[in-house]
């Protein structure tokens, strides 16, 4: 953590404690600490499928055993994973906000759900949901194991319900998160390398609509790093009980 890490703090719990209506986004990087890999860790590849192949509408098209594969795995590694002291803080964040507090989140791992975080936009889907090909229930399965390729009950196959590369966001759930971001006086921005379209386009939503102050959480800069105000390098897991802390300290 940077030496002028502690001033970085106090200017974020600063402007949290300024603020009426917070708004967080969260990537792979806040699950890193629960046993979750990130994208970037596997350098985007998964079995040597590049993930944006895999986790695409065309990959399923291709190979519906491969890409069940992946997610039964996916599945199976959330299945022995908590959230971490990061999780828990963005709950005692909201805790302190109450409707004026959203979190959106591109994970589909359920660690902010599992947490207790109440207003929460998974923009990208869940591990625990399947969306029928054919009939369009969706259905939560939990994180039961699923058979290498499920079937849903009217005989079709069953897909993750989980946003794929060049498929939309559901709308409802992507207009919430666009009004979040309009109406925040602070966005977090939490382990996320801010690469992935539409999600990243949050953050200068944030800054240009109500001219956010916007607090970027990471081991590392990212491309959203131009657009922050406050950064706080370090594990998410260690810096947010940190900045809540802070925040608490002289409420
Ligand atoms: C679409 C679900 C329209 C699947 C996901 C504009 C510009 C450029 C490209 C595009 C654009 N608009 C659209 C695109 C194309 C594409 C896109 O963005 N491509 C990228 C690769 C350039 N977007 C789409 O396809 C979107 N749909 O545009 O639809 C359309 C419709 C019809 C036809 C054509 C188009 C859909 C995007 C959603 C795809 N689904 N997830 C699944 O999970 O299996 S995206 C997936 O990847 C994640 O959800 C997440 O969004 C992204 C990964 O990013 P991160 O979560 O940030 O993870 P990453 O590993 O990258 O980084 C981790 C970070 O954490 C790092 O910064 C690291 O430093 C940090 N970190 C690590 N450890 C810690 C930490 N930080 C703190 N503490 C730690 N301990
Ligand atoms: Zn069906």
């Amino acid at each position: 953590m940077t030496d002028d890490f502690d001033g970085e703090l106090k200017r974020a719990a600063d402007a949290l404690r300024a603020a009426s209506r917070v708004c967080v986004l969260t990537g792979a990087g806040v699950s890193a600490e629960s046993g979750v890999p990130t994208f970037r860790a596997s350098d985007g590849l998964w079995e040597g499928h590049r993930i944006e192949d895999v986790a695409s509408p065309m990959g399923f098209e291709r190979d519906p055993r491969l890409v069940w594969n992946f997610y039964n795995a996916r599945r199976a590694n959330v299945r022995t994973v908590r959230p971490n002291p990061g999780h828990h803080a963005l709950v005692r964040l909201e805790d302190r906000y109450g409707t004026r507090f959203t979190l959106v989140t591109q994970n589909v791992d359920g660690l902010h759900r599992v947490a207790g975080t109440k207003s929460l936009l998974e923009i990208h889907g869940s591990l625990y949901r399947t969306r029928c090909t054919y009939c369009g229930e969706v259905l939560d399965r939990g994180l039961d194991a699923l058979p290498a390729i499920p079937h849903c009950h009217c005989g079709a196959m069953l897909r993750p319900d989980i946003v794929w590369f060049n498929e939309n966001l559901p709308p409802d759930v992507w207009d919430a998160a666009q009004i979040a971001a309009s109406e925040c006086d602070v966005m977090l921005v939490v382990g996320t390398s801010a690469v992935v379209h539409p999600a990243a386009s949050l953050i200068p939503i944030a800054k240009r609509t109500n001219d956010a102050t916007v607090v970027e959480v990471n081991m590392t800069r990212t491309e959203a790093s131009h657009y922050a105000d406050v950064g706080l390098y370090g594990p998410a897991g260690e810096v947010l009980p940190k900045l809540v802390a802070e925040l608490e300290r002289t409420a």
